[in-house]
């Protein structure tokens, strides 16, 4: 592969509700462009960006993965990202390390909660954004009916570049209204080919009311535009779509796309307009950095010429090679071989065999230019939201700011003895998972780890035992009970059992209270007694 430069390269986090097809869109966007030579899919467990044993397993995203799809001279950089609410601290990482979003819908269940999570997400960075609305070859899917949702729940400002042709099973073309032709896909189409004809007639009508509403969203971004339509003056495609493009940066447009990615219908045309309509890192709004140990700040553009800030928005452990760890270069460039700096741990890394990913595998390059996203393996103490620079300059660039975890369990080894392997895996794993904590509670004699689901803390317990080799197992935290007494009271408890033998008899008595009006009792669940045998 060779290097691309900053304006050309798009940095796209595919983004969406679980199940809505993300991974497969990525898969097919870089087998269509040709940068991945074959066609995956998560069902047969080959999908690009569902790599790892557990997504394997499972058919699911857990990790944000990174593919490549070269097409039209220029770089898309695919930031894949789970949608289970369990891993949403990655879709968070993917949309950080991103300058653009494509919010993907499944046709048959349209925005769903995952949906809505991400697109807050992406407005907290402002992200330019285009929806593409993917299952259209599945029954019930309904176009039309996912527009609204998009228009009622999440905004108003979308707008149609493209209509289906037939629904469902039917579907099997797609309209677009910027070049006014239809692409009418084959059976068996293996890279997303069509041919190109006229609107059929039975959707003129539709082709006309859309295309209006088109170019009416867009001329009404820029009052020059406006102005010339009104006049009746024909607006032309490449200015609609500077006109869009702008609209874009500035939150006023988002366009809707459609297709079938697992049949790779429509992703032609959504490469096409990712490289028309997304920014490069040229064109993002300017990045603040801090120089470590000071209160200086620098203001950090898209340029080699720049001093090196990257920061690192994942960090993978993988077997046999150690932990590989992903980074956005936001001012500055790098080459292979060259001495970095962790300024806040102190650290002096090296980038050995600088890499780009294209899902599990990774391919050495020479350099990489600022705006890119670079992979390296074996840091010696770089984790996620660490910033690289040089050690002349320092810089530490804001945190992405992870979700807290939301729910707790208790874990113990299972084999006497591995405790010290527990907590030495649970804090690598927190070093690669911020969403993941852990703490020894002495109070309670027990290991608590923390997290943002059921899944999550599945997946964490799995990974001790794959990656670590401690077998662990989860149980209910105990409950820390305190109260304050406020009076005094007392009770007997007796035990008596028949048992055959000489039995058993057991006589108990509490007291608590006396001596002191506030007097604190911790107590352990399983407290008992004194018991004497009859
Ligand atoms: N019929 C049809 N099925 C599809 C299409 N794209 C994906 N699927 C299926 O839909 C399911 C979910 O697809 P994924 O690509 O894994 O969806 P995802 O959004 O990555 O899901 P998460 O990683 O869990 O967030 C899989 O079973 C796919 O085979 C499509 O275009 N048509
Ligand atoms: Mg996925």
């Amino acid at each position: 592969m060779r290097v691309y430069k900053t304006p050309e390269i798009r940095n796209v986090a595919v983004v969406g509700h679980g199940a809505s097809g993300k991974t497969s869109l990525v898969d097919a966007l870089a087998f269509v462009a040709g940068t991945s030579k074959r066609h995956g899919t998560v069902k047969d467990g080959t999908a690009l960006t569902d790599y790892t044993a557990d997504e394997i397993e499972r058919k699911y995203s857990i990790n944000l993965a990174i593919a490549v799809a070269e097409w039209m001279d220029t770089k898309v950089n695919l930031i894949d990202t789970p949608g289970y609410l369990d891993f949403t601290g990655d879709a968070l990482a993917g949309v950080y390390a991103a300058d653009s979003a494509v919010v993907v819908l499944s046709a048959t269940a349209g925005v769903e909660v995952g949906t809505e999570k991400v697109w807050d997400y992406c407005e907290r960075r402002s992200l330019p954004r285009l929806f593409f609305v993917s299952l259209m070859d599945k029954e019930h899917a309904n176009f039309e009916r996912v527009f609204t949702q998009i228009k009622e729940q999440l905004t108003p400002k979308v707008i149609p570049v493209e209509i289906p042709v037939g629904e469902g099973l039917e579907f099997h073309g797609i309209i677009n209204l910027f070049s006014k032709k239809a692409h009418l896909y084959k059976k068996g189409t293996k890279a997303g080919e069509y041919d190109e004809v006229d609107v059929p007639d039975e959707y003129k009508d539709r082709f006309e009311k859309y295309s209006q509403e088109l170019i009416e969203s867009i001329a009404a971004t820029d009052d020059t535009l406006l102005e010339r339509y009104l006049g009746g003056e024909e607006i032309g495609r490449d200015e609609a779509i500077a006109a869009m493009k702008s609209g874009m940066a500035r939150g006023e447009l988002f366009p809707l796309f459609c297709g079938a990615a697992e049949l790779t219908y429509g992703t032609r045309a959504l490469l096409t307009k990712i490289v028309e309509l997304c920014p490069a890192p040229t064109e993002r709004p300017l990045v603040e950095a801090q120089k470590w140990g000071s209160a200086e700040r620098l203001t950090l553009q898209a340029d080699d010429a720049g001093p090196l800030a990257a920061q690192v928005f994942k960090t993978v452990s993988e077997p046999h090679v150690g932990d590989v760890t992903l980074f956005r270069i936001y001012s500055g460039a790098v080459k292979n071989g060259q001495d970095i700096w962790n300024a806040p741990r102190e650290v002096a890394e090296k980038l050995n065999h600088l890499c780009v990913a294209i899902g599990k595998e990774r391919i050495e390059v020479p350099e990489l230019h600022s705006g890119d996203i670079g992979v390296v393996a074996k840091l010696r103490d770089t984790h996620t939201n660490d910033t690289l620079s040089t050690k002349d300059k320092g810089l530490v660039l804001p945190k992405i700011p992870f979700p807290d975890p939301v729910i707790t369990v208790a874990v113990e080894v299972k084999q006497r003895g591995e405790e010290d392997k527990l907590s030495t895996g649970l804090h690598k794993l927190h070093e690669e998972d911020p969403t993941f904590h852990h703490e020894y509670n002495g109070e309670l004699a027990q290991t608590l780890i923390r997290g943002l689901g059921e899944r999550h803390l599945e997946i964490v317990v799995g990974r001790l035992a794959r990656k670590f080799g401690v077998h662990a197992q989860t149980t209910k935290p105990k409950v820390a009970y305190r109260e304050t007494f406020r009076g005094k009271s007392e009770g007997q408890g007796k035990h008596k059992k028949q048992t055959g033998g000489r039995g058993q008899y057991g006589d108990c008595w509490i007291r608590a209270g006396f001596g002191s009006r506030r007097c604190h009792a911790g107590l352990a669940c399983s407290s008992w007694t004194k018991s004497s045998a009859g």
